[in-house]
C-alpha cells in the first residue's frame, strides 16, 4: 500500500493505529473533524467533516487504502447518525470510487448484530439484529461495502468491532475484547489480502467466552495474539451481581437496554 488514509484518526481507535501503523505504513494520511491534540511532526493531517462530499473528495486524492473510523461511535439521535455515518460514509465510498482507491477497511460494530443473546454464538453469516440506530448505520456501512466491492470491484472489508483496548474492562468486554495489535492483524489482511472482494470478520481477539465464531477470519490468515482469559480473574472480582434486563441478555449490552420497549420476558423465550 502506498498512501493510507485513516479517517477519525484523531479518535480513541485512531490514536492505537497512529502509534501502530507508522512502521508498516509510512505514508499515512490522517482525517477528522477535530485535530488530534498530540499530532507529531511527521504526521499528515487534513481536517475534513465526512458530510462535506467536496472535502471528502479531496481527501482521497492519491489514496491506494482507506481505514474508515470516522463517525459518531455510540447512540445518537438520527440527524446525528445521518449526518456522519450515513451521509458521511456514503461521501467517502463515492470519493474512494472516483479517486482509485483499492482498498477500503470499514470500521463496523458489535452493535450490528447486538440483539442476539449472549448465550448464542454467531457466526458472519447470520440475519443482522441491530441494537441502536447507531448499529443500524454500521449495517448501511457493511451493505455499501458489498456494493462497491462488487460494482465497482474495490476490495473491502467491514470489521464488526467488539471493544479495542489495551485490557478488557468487565465481563461483557471479555467476550468482545479486540487489543489493537490484533486489529492491525486484520486490517492488513483487508489492504494487503491478494484478490480480495468483499469480506465481514469480527474484530475480536482470541476470547474463550466469545460470542462470535470468527473461523471465517481464521481461514483469511487471522491469528489472534490477545487473550481476554488472562484477565478474567481480575474483571471477575469487580464484577457486579448479573441482572435480568435486556442490557444483560443480549450481546450488545446497553445499547439494547436503552429505549428498549418490548415485552422483555416474552421477548426472551423467543430469542
Ligand atoms: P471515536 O468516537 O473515539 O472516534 C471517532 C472519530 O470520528 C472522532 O474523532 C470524531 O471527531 C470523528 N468524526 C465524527 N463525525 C465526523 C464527521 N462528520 N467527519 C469527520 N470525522 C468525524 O470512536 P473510536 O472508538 O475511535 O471508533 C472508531 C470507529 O470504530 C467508529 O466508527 C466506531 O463506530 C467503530 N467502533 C469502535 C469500537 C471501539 O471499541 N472503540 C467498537 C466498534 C466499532
Ligand atoms: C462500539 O461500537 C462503540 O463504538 C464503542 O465505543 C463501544 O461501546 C463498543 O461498541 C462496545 O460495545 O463495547
Amino acid at each position: 500500500m502506498k498512501r493510507v488514509l485513516v479517517t477519525g484518526a484523531a479518535g480513541g481507535i485512531g490514536g492505537h493505529l497512529r502509534r501502530l501503523l507508522p512502521p508498516i505504513y509510512p505514508d499515512l494520511l490522517l482525517s477528522d473533524l477535530k485535530k488530534p491534540a498530540n499530532l507529531g511532526p511527521s504526521e499528515k493531517f487534513v481536517q475534513a467533516d465526512l458530510a462535506d462530499a467536496a472535502a471528502v473528495d479531496k481527501l482521497c486524492a492519491g489514496v491506494e487504502g482507506v481505514i474508515h473510523l470516522g463517525g459518531i461511535s455510540g447512540e445518537a439521535p438520527w440527524d446525528a447518525i445521518h449526518n456522519a455515518n450515513i451521509v458521511g460514509c456514503y461521501n467517502l465510498f463515492e470519493a474512494a470510487r472516483k479517486a482509485g482507491v483499492k482498498r477500503i477497511i470499514f470500521a463496523s460494530s458489535n452493535h450490528a448484530v447486538g440483539f442476539y443473546p449472549r448465550s448464542t454464538k454467531i457466526g458472519t453469516k447470520v440475519i443482522p439484529r441491530p441494537d441502536s440506530r447507531y448499529g443500524l448505520s454500521k449495517l448501511f456501512g457493511e451493505g455499501l461495502g458489498s456494493l462497491y466491492a462488487y460494482k465497482h470491484g474495490i476490495g473491502v472489508t467491514s470489521l464488526r468491532i467488539g471493544n479495542v483496548n489495551d485490557e478488557p474492562i468487565d465481563p461483557r468486554r471479555l467476550s468482545i475484547w479486540l487489543k489493537p495489535e490484533d486489529l492491525v492483524q486484520l486490517i492488513r489482511i483487508g489492504l494487503e489480502r491478494p484478490n480480495l472482494v468483499y469480506e465481514v470478520m469480527y474484530g475480536v481477539s482470541q476470547n474463550e467466552r466469545s460470542f462470535y465464531d470468527n473461523s471465517h477470519a481464521g481461514s483469511l490468515g487471522y491469528r489472534p495474539e490477545g487473550r481476554s482469559e488472562d484477565y478474567a480473574q481480575a474483571v471477575m472480582k469487580n464484577a457486579l451481581p448479573t441482572k435480568d434486563e435486556p442490557s444483560e441478555f443480549y450481546q450488545g449490552g446497553t445499547f439494547c437496554g436503552e429505549e428498549y420497549s418490548a415485552d422483555f420476558p416474552a421477548m426472551k423465550t423467543k430469542s
